[in-house]
């Protein structure tokens, strides 16, 4: 049992030394993993935003589940925007690529809306989450604005 523990942490302490690139084979993988990230972080958002725009009933457990899934999501897509993953079915405006920092600091502006609206979520009281659920809607939409095709 010790050693398997070790054998995971080793390879897991490997994995994350490994430049992003490496994680995926093709740059079609990178893209599907993207989506596929962007994809679970909508879903559990917007029922947040549901319940921040009262079109759903507010539930301070479901807000707190689906925050933080959402803001676990908002970690991931970042690497996967690899060298060469800007073509084929995907919506990523090269600008990603070409200002790069400015993607970096949208990226990062995300999460750390996203971490607010986990704590505004995990208060377990609706006012809260209504400030907090803003901000980080405007996170992506500023995104998609600059850095996604139509
Ligand atoms: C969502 C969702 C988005 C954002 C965006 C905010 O719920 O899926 O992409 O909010 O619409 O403007």
């Amino acid at each position: 049992m010790k050693k398997l523990l070790m054998l995971v942490t080793s390879v897991a302490s490997i994995m994350m030394a490994l430049p992003a690139a490496a994680q995926f084979a093709k740059p079609e993988d990178a893209v599907k993993y993207r989506k596929a990230s962007f994809t679970v972080m909508a879903a559990h958002f917007s029922r947040v935003g549901a319940m921040a725009s009262g079109r759903a009933p507010y539930d301070a457990k479901a807000a707190a589940e689906n925050a933080d899934i959402a803001a676990a999501m908002a970690k991931l897509p970042w690497a996967a925007f690899t060298e060469g993953s800007d073509k084929g079915e995907t919506r990523a405006k090269p600008e990603i690529w070409k200002d790069s920092a400015k993607f970096k600091e949208a990226a990062d502006k995300m999460q750390v809306e996203m971490g607010k609206l986990t704590v505004a979520a995990k208060a377990g009281n609706v006012d809260a989450l209504k400030t907090a659920f803003g901000p980080a809607a405007a996170t992506c939409k500023g995104c998609h604005d600059n850095f996604r095709k139509e």
